[in-house]
């Protein structure tokens, strides 16, 4: 009863606070920014009542826990990153020279679907259009035919990868970038408002050609709304008026989900970046999105990858706190998956196969995580503790107090453990050898 009232509770917090960010929530939002630094700058938007997923609707995605992030295009062939065009200064006549090289010979998008299943993960998401303006589809909206099905590939490489998402039972999700290095208003656009204007025209027609073309889209990832690389997302709705633009996404996709990044207050906050995530649980839907591959989110030469471990800590780490944890994956100019990355992601599957019980469906706490020791999700009557083993752990785990009695205590798909509760909170024993490499999941079953 009582871990009903908990989970009512939870559920109660979120759609309050969901409700008043669809209303007001900035005021609200602002003290929870200041309480969370790693979304500075992120929780803002302007926003309009209905324009927002009600909880319901989230719950989907905030079931699926882990996804994969794809960013494939022409800098690929550079292998110097995504950003390759802005850092290097090159025309925008020269980058598109590279359209005529990029005819990657090994894509298969169902390839991609497999390793992200095998990974365990529950959704993708594929750059569409990053912020060197190259189209991966059919895009007649393009500015100068910059797109994939009319320079070397003559491919729609959306309309292979939504179909092998859904074929895959996958969520499907595209990453647009409305931004577009090409254009010199996106640079200055009170000073060159035609220029600027040309660009949120492509913008609102590739939407659309997106959002209408392909199926059912269940995530709506915009990245780059701000402009000259300035100021927030947010500061630049009065130019990309995402109000319109979303009005005209949910035409077509009623359901889809949309981050912050459009200038719009998101249905889920976004966090960027490789680092730990520490604090408390987030009584709202959030995502961390970071990319396996410490150089770059695009394919590089260069390569610095994570370890199976530290990619298991990040993802525990982000769910115990109530976010998701999208990962990046940079396919090389042929489409092509590294394999070292390929087998990272396996054996994160391998965990995830033994450990996804105390991941997906469930919902952070009921116990406050401990940074870089321990935290924890619940479903029905488990509790689940992810046990980070570092220096500080130990085979003595303390918890609080907790008003609910635990009728036994395990690892999962593992020994019993020896343990005590009392007024003082609840002690577990845990032999070494038990321990996994990684993150080590216990599993407290709760009195009726
Ligand atoms: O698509 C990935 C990034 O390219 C994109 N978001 C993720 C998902 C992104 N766009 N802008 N930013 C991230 C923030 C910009 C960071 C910068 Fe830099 C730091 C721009 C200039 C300095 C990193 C380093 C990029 C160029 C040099």
């Amino acid at each position: 009863m009582r871990f009903k009232l908990i989970i009512i509770t939870f559920i109660s917090l979120s759609i309050s606070l969901h409700t008043q960010a669809q209303q007001m929530g900035k005021e609200e939002l602002k003290s929870m920014e200041k309480s969370n630094s790693a979304f500075k700058g992120g929780i803002n938007g302007v926003s309009q009542p209905g324009l927002n997923l009600p909880p319901e609707k989230m719950q989907w995605w905030q079931n699926a826990k882990f996804g994969m992030f794809i960013h494939w295009g022409l800098y690929a062939i550079p292998a110097s990153g995504e950003w390759t065009m802005f850092n290097k200064k090159i025309s925008p006549e020269e980058y598109a020279k590279l359209a005529d090289q990029f005819k990657p010979r090994s894509f298969n998008a169902d390839r991609w679907a497999a390793i992200a299943k095998a990974a365990g993960m529950k959704y993708m998401v594929m750059v569409a259009k990053h912020h060197d303006g190259f189209a991966m589809w059919n895009s007649p909206s393009s500015y100068h035919h910059f797109n994939s099905m009319e320079t070397a590939a003559h491919t729609d490489f959306i309309a292979q990868y939504t179909e092998a998402c859904r074929k895959a039972g996958l969520g499907v999700g595209i990453y647009y970038s409305p931004m577009d290095w090409r254009f010199p208003g996106y640079f200055d656009p009170k000073g060159l408002p035609e220029n600027a204007a040309l660009m949120k025209q492509q913008a609102y027609g590739q939407v659309e050609e997106l959002m209408k073309n392909y199926g059912k889209i269940d995530i709506l990832w915009y990245d780059g709304g701000w402009l000259a690389h300035k100021g927030t997302d947010a500061d630049a709705a009065w130019f990309w008026e995402p109000l319109k633009l979303n009005a005209m996404v949910r035409k077509y996709q009623p359901d889809i989900v949309i981050n912050p990044r459009s200038g719009m207050f998101g249905d889920f906050q976004v966090n960027e970046g490789g680092a730990e995530v520490k604090g408390p649980i987030l009584e709202f839907p959030w995502e961390k999105c970071l990319s396996l591959n410490g150089t770059g989110w695009g394919f590089t030469k260069a390569q610095n990858l994570m370890s199976v471990k530290s990619i298991l800590q990040m993802l525990v780490n982000v769910v115990d706190r109530g976010g998701n944890m999208l990962l990046n994956v940079g396919p090389d100019p042929d489409g092509i998956i590294p394999p070292a990355h390929v087998a990272l992601l396996t054996d994160v599957g391998k965990w995830l196969d033994k450990n996804g019980k105390s991941i997906y469906g469930t919902r952070a706490g009921p116990f406050e995580p401990v940074d870089s020791l321990y935290g924890s999700t619940h479903k029905d009557n488990k509790i689940y503790i992810h046990l980070i083993k570092s220096d500080k752990a130990t085979t003595e785990l303390h918890l609080p107090k907790y008003d609910r009695q635990i009728r036994s205590c395990r690892i999962l798909k593992g020994q019993n453990l020896k343990f005590s509760q009392d007024k003082n909170g609840i002690d577990i024993s845990i032999d070494s050898k038990e321990l996994d490499p990684a993150v080590t999941t216990i599993v407290l079953t709760c009195a009726d």
